[in-house]
């Protein structure tokens, strides 16, 4: 089953277009947790077992583990194996380099690793998004319109081009992608801090690109606007993702529960909407 397939059958079953990221941060873990590896591990796995009937998918981040080394790597690989496997995830890496090169970064996600999506930099253009998108059965998730407030630096930024043309760069990522999407396995990021622009991107890829939305919660992005704009026309393929809000809200041992809470708050307003 290929990732989109396999998204909807979860968010169907689950009545959920909510993803929980999986952000492990010494800082912020609950008082009694030990910050080793192995207390790391126990947390994310309390975590999932409150989680996993109220997600479409997990989003670990590849930097939160790639912070404690090897240790880090062997984490995030069990953490990987340990989600359901009818829960997709995806590993966001923000990859993309030369062909040669990316190709390695794909047997490291899609192989190695095994994961059902990737997050993909197209900074490079298409020779270096090609080899993950290959991958037919895959999730690409390409970055478009990010949630961090310097996304205007370059994404925003007018190109001189034809009236008919796209007028900025972040529009030319999308109706590029669109273009890209040979093996139906493209998806974007637009972050839940634009919505205005994730209205008019979902409006210019159509109903059947999902979209990753990042930002709601800690970077004080909408739910609300994120689903009604990044949603298509079944009310679909909007992916939710939040990470702090979910995974930090309690520093005491009922932080299991309480993230539960939290979720499932978020996951009350898409069923109100969406379902
Ligand atoms: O545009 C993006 N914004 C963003 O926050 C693209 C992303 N991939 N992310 C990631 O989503 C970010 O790196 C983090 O892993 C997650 C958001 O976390 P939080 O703000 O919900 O804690």
């Amino acid at each position: 089953m290929n990732f989109k397939d396999k998204l909807i059958k979860a968010a169907l079953s689950n009545k959920s277009w909510l993803c929980v990221g999986l952000d492990p941060d010494t800082s912020k873990l609950p008082t009694n947790v030990d910050k080793s590896t192995t207390g790391i591990s126990q947390f994310l796995k309390n975590v999932i077992d409150t989680t996993k009937d109220l997600v479409c998918a997990y989003k670990p981040n590849s930097a939160f583990y790639e912070q404690f080394g090897a240790d880090g790597i062997n984490l995030l690989k069990e953490i990987i194996d340990y989600i359901p496997a009818k829960i997709p995830v995806i590993l966001d890496a923000k990859r993309g380099d030369i062909g040669n090169t990316s190709r390695m970064y794909a047997v490291a996600a899609f192989e190695h690793l095994g994961v059902d999506a990737l997050t993909v930099n197209p900074y490079m253009g298409y020779d270096c998004v090609k080899p993950f998108l290959d991958y037919k059965d895959k999730g690409v998730v390409i970055l478009c319109l990010t949630s961090n407030p310097s996304s205007n630096d370059f994404q925003k930024r007018p190109l001189t081009v034809g009236d008919n043309e796209p007028a900025m760069l972040y529009q030319l990522v999308a109706k590029t992608a669109l273009a890209w999407n040979e093996n139906d396995n493209v998806c974007l990021v637009i972050g839940a801090t634009k919505p205005e622009e994730l209205g008019e991107l979902r409006k210019l890829v159509g109903d059947d690109i999902p979209i990753l939305i990042p930002g709601v919660g800690a970077q004080g992005g909408d739910l609300e606007s994120s689903l009604k704009n990044g949603s298509n026309a079944k009310g679909q393929l909007a992916i939710i993702n939040v990470s702090r809000s979910v995974l930090y809200v309690s520093t005491d041992d009922d932080y299991a529960a309480r993230s539960r809470a939290n979720a499932l708050e978020l996951v009350s307003k898409i069923r109100g909407l969406l379902f």
